[in-house]
């Protein structure tokens, strides 16, 4: 039997107009969110909630800026400006967001010295955010992303999602990229497409 689940990825203040790494029309997701929710059986969100002493923030690299790539412990990272710092509001749900049916919220990125925009996966594959074991538990078959950002944490989460085997959706009317490069928004939905992640609306 066909259960579905949907992962609100990290609408948080930060992320909408007025926040640290705002993206363009986040808050347009919101609504979109709220009206779509009663369509599935289960709703997960997750939360970017870093150290402050967080590797990918560039103020933690004296004469890096935003937007550089360093090697983080062996991995590309880019950097960002300071965000979900936790126990910040700006790493806050956006209070908007129905969270009444939201039955956990899972937290990601918080090792100071790895990266994480899976909600699945930190970005080195090496630990889980437990959210595929809960999902599989609760007999999810049918993964449904949606959220910020699109060409960062949303598609990650879709690519990790797509992998352990739950067929996997990209609900797009409610997802808002970053385009740190012209062009990263598109490249991500055809990276998602070319591995089978169904774009929907
Ligand atoms: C995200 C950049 C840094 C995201 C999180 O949620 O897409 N992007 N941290
Ligand atoms: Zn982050």
């Amino acid at each position: 039997m066909e259960k579905t689940a949907l992962i609100i990825v990290d609408v948080q203040n930060d992320f909408v107009p007025g926040g640290a790494l705002a993206v363009r029309g986040g808050d347009e997701v919101i609504p979109v969110v709220n009206r779509q929710k009663s369509r599935f059986d289960l709703l997960v969100a997750t939360q970017d909630w870093h150290p402050p002493d967080h590797g990918s923030f560039a103020s933690n690299h004296p004469g890096k800026k935003v937007g550089d790539v360093i090697d983080l412990n062996g991995l590309a990272q880019v950097l960002w400006p300071d965000h979900c710092v936790q126990g910040t509001p700006g790493a806050e749900l956006v209070p908007t967001l129905d969270r009444r049916a939201i039955a956990r919220v899972f937290q990601k990125g918080t090792d100071p010295a790895l990266d994480s925009y899976s909600a699945f996966f930190d970005n080195g594959h090496r630990k889980a955010t437990g959210l595929g074991d809960y999902l599989k538990e609760q007999g999810v078959t049918d993964v449904y992303v949606c959220g910020l950002a699109t060409d960062y944490c949303v598609k990650f989460t879709a690519l990790d999602s797509q992998k352990l085997g739950f067929h996997t959706h990209l609900l797009i009317e409610a997802c808002r990229g970053i385009n740190l490069e012209p062009g990263d928004v598109a490249r991500a939905i055809d990276q998602m497409e070319e591995t089978g992640v169904l774009i929907v609306s």
